[in-house]
């Protein structure tokens, strides 16, 4: 970073402390991930440089040769790493891709059925604080109030009532499975498109550790920075025949210039995301997260569900009497970061919930297993279970330090 370093010495600070930060912490926000450094070197391209409204062979300004072949490229490989006949990889986040999808496929005033927000789901499926509620009918269907499950029965007779011309699966915050079949045969039996936004798992999709939402839905959304791996971003994958008006809906309708540098690093990632390693690392992922989630249960913590099938888990704080900012903030000041999060039914606000979200994620990139999520689990509890406690803030602390050296990350970066 030699010209930043020299020529805007405070943002140049503040990136490098940026890096120390996530070298010098443990990253368990299971949305968060360490991209690779060539990912990072696509990103901080000259194709920044570039307008390129349209799409490959048919833009809006000439010029256009090299971006068309890395658009192209990042198609091919999107389409061949999921096995979709169709991708658009223009989206700059997984909430445009979500309302490029409605506008696609809805009219004002249609209805979207998709999960509570406080359940799992996400803001864009609907949440009253989103723009799309004002737009589009909601409703919602939930988890089962006792096993914090997906109430899949209530979900149909939900659907069949309501008669959505949407319905949305793929969630935020829950730990299990999801099937995708019985959510895709039930928007069939209702007439309803399906939309499977799996933007948390579809690193364990690819690596078939999770059921394959893409012959199950009529469209898949995901974003490219969670398991994925790769630059902040979101792609559209569907049907062929979704093709038009799901490009129509992205550019002109939503978007404008399309951001080719992340365009180039998404292509990055997707041909990372088909290695050996990747695989590999996403049923580590997995593991790793049970461990983490069995040492949480012999601790006696409670969790949502009881447990985990995927990357993250939700914590259920109320028992220990602290809340989820409260959680959050003590284990940041031993330099662990999760985030606090809503459960099912909390009666706390979004702002200060009773919950902690959890995953291992980023702490797999860096090669972490299931015996340093003993560890770091063993550190967490003492934490939440004794928050005033100095002597298990120092102790953490110094795993911290032990084991971030030991798994280092970006060393190559020379900030
Ligand atoms: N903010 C993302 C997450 O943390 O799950 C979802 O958009």
């Amino acid at each position: 970073m030699k010209h930043l370093s020299k020529q805007d010495k405070q943002i140049y600070q503040a990136v490098k402390n940026e890096l120390r930060r996530q070298q010098n912490g443990l990253v368990m926000i299971p949305s968060e991930n360490f991209t690779s450094l060539a990912v990072l070197e696509a990103m901080a391209s000259v194709l920044n440089n570039k307008y390129a409204e349209g799409y490959p062979g048919k833009r809006y300004y000439s010029g256009n040769q090299h971006v068309d072949e890395v658009e192209t490229l990042a198609i091919n490989r999107a389409k061949k790493l999921f096995r979709t006949e169709y991708a658009n990889v223009q989206p700059h986040s997984g909430t445009s891709a979500n309302l490029a999808v409605y506008f696609a496929l809805l009219k004002p005033g249609d209805k979207i059925l998709s999960l509570n927000l406080t359940h799992g789901g996400h803001l864009s499926h609907g949440s009253k604080a989103s723009l799309v509620s004002q737009f589009y009918k909601i409703a919602h269907y939930n988890v089962d109030p006792i096993t914090n499950l997906l109430d899949y029965d209530l979900l149909r007779q939900t659907a069949l009532n309501e008669k959505p011309r949407l319905i949305i699966s793929g969630f935020s915050s829950y730990p299990r499975k999801i099937n995708f079949k019985f959510i895709n045969d039930v928007a069939k039996e209702v007439s309803a498109y399906h939309l499977a936004d799996i933007s948390h798992i579809a690193g364990l999709i690819i690596a078939g550790e999770h059921p394959n939402a893409i012959s199950q839905a009529d469209v898949i959304t995901t974003t490219t920075h969670k398991t994925l791996r790769g630059p902040r971003g979101a792609v559209i994958m569907a049907k062929k025949e979704l093709a038009p008006q799901i490009d129509k809906a992205v550019f002109p309708g939503i978007q404008g210039g399309p951001l080719e540098h992340i365009i180039a690093a998404k292509a990055v990632c997707f041909a990372q995301a088909i290695t050996y390693k990747f695989i590999r690392d996403q049923k580590q992922t997995i593991k790793n997260a049970q461990a983490l989630a069995q040492t949480f249960i012999n601790n006696g913590l409670t969790l949502i569900t009881g447990g985990t099938d995927t990357h993250l888990i939700l914590i259920d704080l109320r028992p220990l009497k602290i809340s989820g900012k409260e959680a959050a903030d003590i284990l940041a000041s031993c330099n662990i970061y999760a985030n606090f999060n809503v459960i099912p039914f909390d009666e706390q606000p979004a702002n200060n919930p009773s919950g902690l979200r959890i995953g291992t994620p980023a702490l797999t990139t860096q090669g972490m297993k299931e015996s340093e999520m003993k560890i770091i689990g063993q550190a967490i509890c003492d934490l939440l279970k004794n928050p005033n406690n100095t002597d298990f803030k120092i102790k953490a602390k110094g795993l911290v330090a032990e084991l971030v050296s030991k798994f280092p990350i970006y060393n190559k970066l020379k900030y």
